[in-house]
């Protein structure tokens, strides 16, 4: 018996190692219920008594042998088999810069930065501002005292510190105004939130832009030149503006701003509703009471503030009457700007 698992080893040994990826057939020949560890084991029978011992431990120990070599054999196909699939997949260089362009910029980043840089460029300084910001900032540095009607005109998400989100970007008058003191010229973009239902032209998170020029003998013919210059840059064409008056109560005078029609040039069509303007931006002299409370002199300095819709603006210049597209993340729409 030995002689002859000794020559089975051999043949086995040598058929292994050209099995390839074929050993399935070399298992099914020595372990398959026809093969030849399971043949041995059906002649262990016809093995005289005390012999049959022995040769079943061997014909054991053989096929214990044949099992592992075949698994080994197995684990080694299966690397070679994954390291081959790897080197032969599609390499990515994440060095090679991208040829095609990645994104494009959101049409009110692009608004938002051509406004800045034509304020840049008339001396104005951007500031940043909080998205969550104190009541105080909110409403009582712009002279909107507790119980004051004009809180129920911004429906507010309050926080349940007692903060809010940001209702207006009117919220960082006073912080500007400590933190620059009189004369300054800052303009402050920012995210606002206002829990109002949502139509075509309102939405619950939108952006403004706001601005503020406070010096000596600053009057509303500063800020009329201002909002014209800027608007005629930004919407490329020369615009008339005109003030309605309006009523905040941080500024006084109050106005509401109208720029002539930037589709029709004036005569009157469907988007300014034949009337040949288009309400574009709240704005006025600052309160003295808003100044007094950002530290300002009122013996010494004025200041004009506004409050310029940048959503609306941005609608405005790319024709986009629905403003829910804007917040949608819908990819086909905003690439339209083309910006990066
Ligand atoms: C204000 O928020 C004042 N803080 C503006 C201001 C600043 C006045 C400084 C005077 C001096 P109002 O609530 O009207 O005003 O909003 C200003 C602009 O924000 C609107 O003209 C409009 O363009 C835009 N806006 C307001 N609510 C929404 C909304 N729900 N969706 C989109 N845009 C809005």
């Amino acid at each position: 018996m030995k002689e002859i698992i000794d020559n089975l080893k051999i043949e086995f040994d040598n058929l292994l190692q050209n099995a390839g990826e074929n050993y399935e057939e070399l298992k099914v020949s020595f372990l398959g219920k026809k093969g030849k560890v399971t043949e041995l084991m059906q002649n262990l029978r016809d093995i005289p008594g005390e012999q049959r011992r022995d040769a079943g431990i061997a014909i054991n120990n053989f096929k214990q042998y044949v099992e592992a070599k075949l698994e080994e054999h197995a684990k080694k196909i299966e690397a070679q088999k994954l390291e081959r699939e790897i080197n032969s997949a599609e390499r990515i260089d994440i060095t090679v810069p991208t040829a095609e362009k990645v994104g494009s910029l959101h049409p009110i980043t692009v608004v938002q930065k051509e406004v800045e840089e034509v304020f840049k460029s008339m001396g104005f300084m951007v500031e940043d501002g909080n998205e969550v910001e104190t009541e105080f900032n909110n409403f009582d540095a712009v002279n909107v005292p507790r119980n004051h009607p004009a809180r129920d005109m911004q429906d507010t998400f309050w926080l349940d510190n007692g903060e809010v989100l940001k209702t207006q970007t009117s919220a960082g008058q006073n912080r500007i105004l400590r933190k620059y003191g009189a004369p300054c010229r800052v303009i402050f973009p920012g995210r606002c939130f206002r829990n109002e239902s949502v139509d075509a032209s309102h939405e619950n998170t939108f952006f403004q832009l706001e601005g503020m020029m406070v010096g000596k003998d600053i009057n509303v013919a500063n800020l009329i030149y201002f909002m014209k210059t800027m608007l005629s840059k930004v919407l490329k064409r020369d615009l008339d503006v005109r003030l309605r008056p309006g009523f905040f109560p941080f500024t006084e005078p109050s106005f509401e701003l109208d720029v002539t029609c930037p589709f029709c040039g004036g005569k009157g069509c469907q988007t300014c509703k034949q009337g040949g303007w288009i309400e574009l931006c709240p704005c006025g002299m600052i309160h003295p009471e808003v100044l007094r409370m950002g530290g300002v002199d009122t013996t010494k300095y004025q200041g004009f503030a506004f409050g310029l819709g940048l959503t609306r603006l941005a609608m405005m210049k790319y024709n986009i009457k629905e403003i829910r597209l804007l917040n949608s993340g819908n990819l086909p729409f905003l690439s339209q700007t083309k910006t990066r």
